[in-house]
């Protein structure tokens, strides 16, 4: 039966008081009562978490409320499913999304404690690989913002993405301890755990009314325990919640091993059940393919379907209206075998009919492909799910064999297009596809940018989408101006609002007002000086943490993201070598200084990635000890590239890198994150830059190089680049001087087969492209050397940002794929 909570009437005591001495006594308080210090002899860390308790306590009751508020209008909730949430620090956002930063400021003055130097103590939580993640932690900034009833549901990573450290140049990783202080921000719910099976095998049963069904019984079994963060909307509108699953035993020991001696025996089902959620696994694009892969994602759907179910049945009591109050998004398909569990639970649990199951579930779920990359696509051995999810095997072959019968029946499909469609790979090995079961299962499935859309359209989905051409549509991707901009840019913050009113920190499409400005010599000149205060502050960085002098009057350059040999790094430094040698050969000529700024990490299994960041670093080496090119080229590798990092680099950037080969890079989201700051964007028509490209206006941003159906038709034709090659001497010579070990003398070969790669197939169009983007890297001097017209552009780019809100991003998912009012 439907149950109303009682208390939602309750008096609650009052909201927590904003002022200096409020917040100087609460923290007081929480520093001696909650922390248990003394502040004569609290730590850095001690009055991080008094601080983060006493603003956790001023966002509490606007959580409750937005809570009852769901429950007493009966608002359709939204379930964002993600294997990956890349938060970053919380503080910081949590105080200035509520108003708390000048106050919290002062009290802590007043206490002899700096903010700034708290902010920087929080751990970033990097419970995420790259740009997927972050997009799901811009998704819950802007669902709270745009006030929609949300939920995130994720894995409690005991270490989340490794710390990466340099070694000659080397990426070494390292566990990540984002925990290691405690987390002052989640509340453990100990009373939302839900048993998770696997294994076992499946019985038929027959119930009293003579009907009979299919229940499985798992041999194995962990507890889910939720784990609940708070995520605040801009202005507080909303508060939502980031609920995270941690795996523990069902019997913490076993006594019967202990008492027999076997003491370390004893742990083992401890041990085995908290691995599931130890470590987020570091590769993105590229499936994991482990089983204790699989296990994380049946382990999280599962908890977070059964939550879901039992927040449906308490407050509506039945589950026929599921799709009416419920949507669920997929974030690509690693939570997709909640499709197979939410069938498991209405068939099998709760005795729906097959096909009306069917149709709730497709109601229900909504899923986002993020790439299109062969080798990024899930799927799952047979065998593999038939041991360890046998029920859930059964269902996945019950929902195929309905989707072949339709593609045979209604939509006359061949043989081919058949196994196109087919949940099962029979060709290497028997395997589940993912991303199939995912679009069948699925009422709406979208892509992230218009582009990537379209190129769904044509590849990967082809079929299914001739099946269901209604089903596909595109979203593209947003980042929050709340971090991304008025956060991490307090500077410009200001002068914006100086210039054309703060509306625009509620309406970010008002930035449109700044075109006015764009020509201005006074605006500009102090939208430059914001930029060379942010640049110095990078330059101070750079120097503590590198050792490594730069000019913040040189162009800061940069690329920072995944290493990747789609994303092109290599294409990167292949110019900057080449750069490096037109100095020394023409010293006498009108250089623009240049700092080469990288960062990012390689999956730990990835060499060429890995072979890359060693290549930076080497040619970081010699370039930066070279008198010859000395205040006009550097190159830095900044080691442990995270969100806080990111922070201080978007808002220094002169020039953003966005250069991937055409086709490749679904959207991207940190082009959108320099746009907003001001940066000039040099890039491929990929992605999201085709639609920055557009927003912004062809003369506000350099593009080049060859395009998607270029690509493909290079690619088809197996053409080797001997000819892009030979007909440019530039490359070459920086590709010999690369491979014959001038950066490497301590072993000449090492870059030899990489090197090597780009002669034979060229996979990436690295050679076929280098021309393009020299040329396009001296038209970037060129503008630069016009300071009026860089800053115009830089300007207009800050001002064409809008479109590339996820608050925008957002209402679009609400309107069209979830049906809840925003
Ligand atoms: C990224 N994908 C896209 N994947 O590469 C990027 N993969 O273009 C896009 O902007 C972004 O998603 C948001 O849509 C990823 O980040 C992963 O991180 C990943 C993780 C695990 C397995 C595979």
């Amino acid at each position: 039966m439907p149950q109303q909570p009682i208390v939602y009437d309750a008096p609650t005591p009052e909201p927590r008081a904003k002022t200096v001495e409020a917040i100087q006594a609460e923290i007081l308080e929480r520093l001696i009562y909650s922390v248990g210090k003394d502040p004569i002899v609290a730590r850095p860390h001690d009055w991080l978490a008094a601080t983060i308790l006493a603003v956790r306590d001023r966002v509490m009751d606007r959580w409750m409320e937005s809570s009852r508020e769901t429950w007493r209008t009966s608002r359709k909730r939204v379930y964002y499913l993600s294997l990956e949430f890349l938060i970053g620090r919380l503080m910081r956002d949590a105080m200035s999304n509520v108003g708390l930063m000048e106050p919290v400021r002062d009290a802590l003055k007043n206490l002899n404690v700096d903010l700034g130097d708290l902010i920087n103590l929080e751990p970033d939580a990097a419970l995420g690989n790259g740009g997927l993640g972050r997009l799901a932690a811009c998704f819950l900034e802007s669902m709270s913002t745009v006030k929609i009833p949300a939920y995130g549901y994720g894995i409690r990573y005991v270490h989340g993405l490794f710390r990466q450290e340099m070694s000659e140049g080397w990426q070494v990783e390292l566990p990540e301890e984002w925990l290691a202080h405690g987390n002052p921000w989640e509340f453990e719910r100990r009373e939302s755990a839900y048993e998770i099976g696997f294994g076992g095998h499946v019985e038929k049963v027959t119930d009293p009314d003579g009907s009979e069904r299919q229940e499985w019984r798992p041999n194995d079994h962990v507890l889910a325990v939720a784990y609940d963060t708070p995520i605040v909307g801009w202005r507080g509108a909303r508060v939502n919640t980031l609920r995270l699953w941690s795996a523990q035993p069902i019997d913490p020991i076993l006594l019967d091993k202990f008492n027999s001696g076997d003491h370390i025996g004893a742990l083992e089902e401890s041990a085995r059940a908290e691995a599931i959620t130890r470590v987020l696994y570091p590769a993105d694009s590229t499936a994991a393919g482990q089983e204790l892969r699989l296990r994380q994602e049946f382990f999280f759907s599962s908890a977070s379907l059964q939550d879901i179910v039992r927040r449906h049945l308490q407050q509506y009591g039945d589950l026929g209206s599921l799709p009416d109050k419920v949507a669920i998004q997929l974030n690509d398909t690693h939570p997709a075998i909640s499709i197979a569990e939410l069938m498991r639970i209405l068939v099998d649990d709760n005795g729906v009919k097959w096909a009306d199951a069917w149709t709730l579930t497709k109601g229900t779920f909504g899923y986002t492909n993020h790439t299109l990359l062969p080798e990024a696509l899930e799927s799952w051995p047979v065998a593999l799910l038939e041991r360890l999810l046998p029920r859930h095997m059964q269902i996945i072959y019950q929902i195929n064999a309905d989707v072949l019968a339709d593609a045979r029946t209604r939509a006359k499909f061949n043989d081919a297009q058949i196994a196109n469609v087919s949940l099962i790979d029979e060709a290497g090995g028997r395997r589940v596809r993912m991303g199939q079961l995912a679009f069948v299962g699925s009422h709406s499935i979208n892509g992230v940018s218009a582009l990537h859309t379209e190129l769904m359209k044509q590849t990967v989905f082809s079929d299914l989408h001739k099946l269901y051409p209604e089903r596909i549509n595109n979203k593209t991707n947003g980042i929050t101006p709340r971090r991304w901009l008025m956060q991490c840019n307090p500077g410009l913050t200001k002068l914006i609002s100086e210039r054309i009113g703060p509306e625009f920190l509620d309406n970010i499409d008002l930035l449109t007002g700044l075109d006015a400005h764009a020509d201005d010599p006074g605006f500009q000149g102090q939208f430059a000086a914001v930029k060379q205060a942010n640049k110095q502050k990078l330059a101070k960085l750079i120097k503590d943490r590198m050792g490594i002098t730069v000019s913040p009057d040189a162009m800061f350059d940069v690329q920072i993201k995944r290493i990747h040999e789609y994303k092109r790094q290599l294409l990167n430094i292949i110019q900057a070598v080449a750069l490096y040698d037109d100095i020394r050969a023409h010293p006498e000529r009108n250089w623009v200084p240049r700092v080469k700024i990288f960062a990012g990490k390689a999956a730990p299994g990835y060499w060429n990635a890995k072979l890359i960041i060693k290549l930076i670093n080497d040619v970081a080496k010699v370039i930066n000890n070279d008198p010859a090119v000395r205040g006009l080229l550097k190159v830095v590798f900044l080691p442990n590239y995270n969100v806080s990092l990111a922070e201080v680099i978007v808002p220094a950037a002169d020039l953003s890198e966005q250069i991937s080969t055409a086709g490749m890079e679904a959207s991207g989201t940190g082009n959108m994150k320099f746009m907003a700051n001001g940066a000039i964007t040099i890039g491929t028509m990929d992605g999201a830059n085709v639609e920055m490209h557009k927003e912004v206006g062809p003369d506000n941003i350099v593009i080049f190089g060859l395009s998607t159906q270029e690509v493909n038709e290079k690619r088809a034709k197996s053409e080797v680049p001997r000819g892009a090659i030979d007909a440019s001497p530039r490359l070459k010579e920086a590709l010999d001087t690369i491979a014959s070990g001038v950066f490497s003398p301590d072993d000449p070969h090492r870059y030899r087969d990489l090197i090597g790669g780009i002669y034979d197939h060229d996979w990436f169009m690295v050679a076929r492209d280098f021309d393009a983007y020299a040329a396009a890297q001296t038209k970037v001097n060129e503008i630069w050397q016009d300071k009026r017209r860089w800053n115009a552009m830089a300007i207009r780019n800050t001002a064409h940002v809008g479109f590339f809100s996820s608050d925008r991003t957002i209402r679009q998912y609400a309107e069209d794929i979830w049906s809840v009012p925003a």
